[in-house]
């Protein structure tokens, strides 16, 4: 088993030299970094689906799922496993590599619907596409169990620094959402692992989340940064907008510190050119979510995209590739 060499113990001054560059320098140099450590016109493309929509008992303030607010949701109890797969085949045909199923939940309770959770992972699995489930926090024995139904990633954001994560939650702590991170390591899980930008953090903010991700044992093996998608209803939907350069800053410093991470340009494509989106890709974002919606946002459609990598000379990464540095034994071998 290769050990993942890249650093893992910057300082906050490191981080912060490196995200304050002149931003053509700072975009050069990840775009260097980028070409060293990845093949540079593969995206990894990656669909969505919401398999439990809304009702949600957290006070996550950007989240329209949350039952505390009133943004018009129609809330969907755990879809199921046919139709999940029905999903899964889709996407699989219309070019997606990775199907990650969503989930409103505080946490993963062991009931029947965590049965039929196993069942859809099983078959999502068996199907070919790397499987990823977003449902929460989760034990270490959950965690086991997701593995050996054949689960590849989890996606646990931190979403934001520690300081300013109080101001956004208070239903949940940032060592909760460490634990759980944690526990999906302890079972050889890959880590699926960032945050959000424009939810009124500091750039301080946003380096100190840089810092607590690129200094874990072993780097996430992607990392989503999502632009605010502010909506109707929750308290940051007056929130303007992300701008562009903040977007390419934040994916370009992760790419520097992380140089083999996946980076995900995740929520906010949707409101972005094709320009911008090429800045970002420059910049080392390497993966994205495709498909008309999000979880319960909208999305470019696959056409769109197809458009766009055609442009960009950009083509979909196979399955399974891992991260140059960071091979882990899996359970399941293809
Ligand atoms: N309930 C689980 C949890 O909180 O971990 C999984 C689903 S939750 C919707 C997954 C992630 O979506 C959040 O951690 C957050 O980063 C992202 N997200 C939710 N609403 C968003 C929004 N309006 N704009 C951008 N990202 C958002
Ligand atoms: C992530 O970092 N972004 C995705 C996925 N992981 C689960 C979710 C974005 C959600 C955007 C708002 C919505 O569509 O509900
Ligand atoms: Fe619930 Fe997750 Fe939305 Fe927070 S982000 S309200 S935990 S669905």
């Amino acid at each position: 088993m290769q050990k993942n060499h890249f650093k893992k113990n910057y300082s906050l001054d490191e981080i912060s030299e490196i995200y304050n560059m002149p931003l053509l320098q700072l975009i050069f140099k990840a775009a260097s970094i980028h070409h060293e450590n990845n093949e540079t016109a593969e995206v990894q493309v990656c669909t969505l689906l919401s398999i439990k929509t809304g009702g949600c008992t957290e006070d996550c303030a950007y989240c329209p799922q949350a039952a505390r607010y009133n943004t018009g949701l129609e809330v969907h109890a755990l879809m199921r496993t046919d139709e999940v797969l029905a999903n899964a085949k889709k996407a699989k045909e219309a070019g997606s590599t990775r199907f990650c199923m969503g989930a409103a939940w505080r946490e993963v309770r062991d009931n029947r619907d965590f049965d039929r959770v196993l069942e859809m992972v099983k078959g999502v699995n068996e199907l070919g596409l790397e499987v990823c489930c977003t449902m929460g926090m989760l034990t270490e024995s959950q965690a086991q169990k997701l593995a050996d139904a054949g689960l590849y990633a989890y996606n646990h954001n931190l979403d934001t620094s520690k300081k300013h994560y109080s101001e956004i939650i208070s239903t949940r702590t940032y060592d909760d959402r460490l634990e759980t991170l944690e526990n999906v390591r302890k079972a050889g899980v890959t880590v699926c692992c960032g945050g959000i930008i424009g939810l009124g953090e500091t750039h301080r903010d946003r380096m100190e989340m840089l810092y607590t991700l690129s200094n874990m044992p072993q780097h996430p093996e992607s990392v989503p940064i999502n632009a605010l998608v502010p909506v109707a209803g929750t308290p940051l939907e007056n929130n303007s907008r992300v701008d562009i350069w903040d977007m390419v800053r934040m994916i370009a410093t992760a790419r520097i510190l992380m140089p083999a991470t996946k980076v995900r340009l995740s929520a906010g494509r949707n409101e972005m050119s094709i320009s911008e989106q090429a800045l970002c890709f420059l910049a080392g974002a390497n993966s994205i979510f495709a498909g008309d919606k999000l979880l319960t946002t909208a999305n470019p459609g696959y056409d769109a995209d197809a458009k766009m990598f055609d442009l960009l000379g950009l083509k979909a990464m196979e399955a399974f590739k891992e991260n140059r540095s960071d091979i882990h034994c899996h359970s399941h071998d293809f």
